[in-house]
C-alpha cells in the first residue's frame, strides 16, 4: 500500500508522527540550510498565501533567498480556483506537476497525477482551474531568451506519455518533462531508481537543483554529508555542490528535480 499514497500522503503522515515525536523531543528537525544546499522536511512546512493565487496555500521550499534562481513550492487549493497563467508575475516561466487532485488546462486537458504543465513567461491566457483539494508543486523561474532560440510553446502533457532513456553509464531511469529545444532554460526530469541503485557519477556542476522525493528512500550525499532521505523530502542544489544518491528500502525511488540547461554558465 505504501507504494500506492501519493507523496503528500507521505508528507501528511511524517507530518502527524512528527507531532508526536516532538511532544517527547520540542524543537527536532532533519531540516538543514547551509550555504551550498538545503533539505527541508515535511515537519518544517509552512503554508502562506501566494500573491495573486487566491485560495491556494503554499509552502515555499526553495528560493532565490537561499541563493537559487528560481523558486520551488508545494501548493494545497481548499477549494476550486481558476489561475490566469502566470499571473502577474512579469517575464516569469512556471512549471507545475500534479501530485494529488485534478488540474484542467486550456483545451479541456485534465492534469491527474503525474501530470504537468509548462506555461511560458508572459502567457496570459490560458487557464488553469485547480480543483478542490488538490495538490501540486510549482517552480517559478525569471525566464532568460536566448537570442534566435524563439520563445518556448505552452505544453500540457503527463509524464506516462514521456520515454524513458537510461544515460550513458548510469543505472536510473530518466523522463525529460521538457524537450530539448534551446529556447528552454531549464527541464524538469524524473528519475527512478531501484532498491540499491545509485548515481555512478559523483556530480559536481554549475547547474542548481530544486528536488522532491515522490517515493521511496536513500541516502543523499550533499558536499560532505551523508543524508538519509525518503519522500517528502525536498533538496535544494547550490551550482557545485557534490552531489550523489543511493537508493535503499523496497520501493522504488523517484524523484523530481528542477535543472537549469541550455544557456551558457558564463
Ligand atoms: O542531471 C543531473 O544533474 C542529475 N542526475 N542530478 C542529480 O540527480 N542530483
Ligand atoms: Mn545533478
Amino acid at each position: 500500500a505504501a507504494a500506492d499514497a501519493t507523496v503528500y500522503e507521505q508528507i501528511r503522515a511524517s507530518r502527524s508522527r512528527s507531532w508526536s515525536f516532538f511532544s517527547s523531543l520540542p524543537g527536532a528537525t532533519r531540516s538543514v540550510v547551509r550555504d551550498n544546499y538545503a533539505l527541508v522536511t515535511p515537519e518544517s512546512h509552512v503554508y502562506a498565501d501566494l500573491p495573486g493565487w487566491p485560495r491556494i496555500a503554499a509552502a515555499c521550499l526553495i528560493s532565490p533567498a537561499m541563493g537559487s534562481h528560481f523558486s520551488m513550492y508545494l501548493a494545497f487549493s481548499s477549494s476550486e480556483v481558476e489561475v490566469k497563467g502566470c499571473g502577474s508575475l512579469q517575464d516569469v516561466e512556471r512549471f507545475i506537476y500534479v501530485i494529488e487532485g485534478e488540474v484542467v488546462g486550456p483545451n479541456d486537458k485534465r492534469l491527474q497525477p503525474g501530470g504537468f504543465a509548462y506555461i511560458p513567461a508572459g502567457e496570459s491566457d490560458a487557464i488553469f482551474s485547480i480543483k478542490e483539494s488538490s495538490v501540486f508543486l510549482v517552480y517559478d523561474r525569471q525566464y532568460q531568451s536566448m537570442a534566435g532560440e524563439g520563445v518556448p510553446p505552452l505544453i500540457v502533457d503527463h509524464q506516462d506519455n514521456i520515454q524513458v532513456e537510461v544515460p550513458d553509464g548510469e543505472v536510473f531511469r530518466l523522463r525529460r518533462l521538457l524537450p530539448m529545444s534551446k529556447s528552454f532554460d531549464f527541464n524538469i526530469h524524473v528519475m527512478d531508481f531501484d532498491p540499491g541503485e545509485f548515481l555512478n557519477v559523483k556530480e559536481v556542476h554549475y547547474n542548481q537543483h530544486g528536488l522532491l522525493l515522490l517515493t521511496g528512500m536513500g541516502v543523499y550525499r550533499l558536499g560532505d554529508d551523508y543524508i538519509p532521505v525518503t519522500a517528502g523530502d525536498a533538496i535544494y542544489m547550490a551550482p557545485f555542490v557534490p552531489q550523489w544518491f543511493g537508493a535503499l528500502g523496497k520501493e522504488i525511488s523517484r524523484y523530481i528535480i528542477y535543472k537549469d540547461t541550455n544557456r551558457n554558465p558564463l
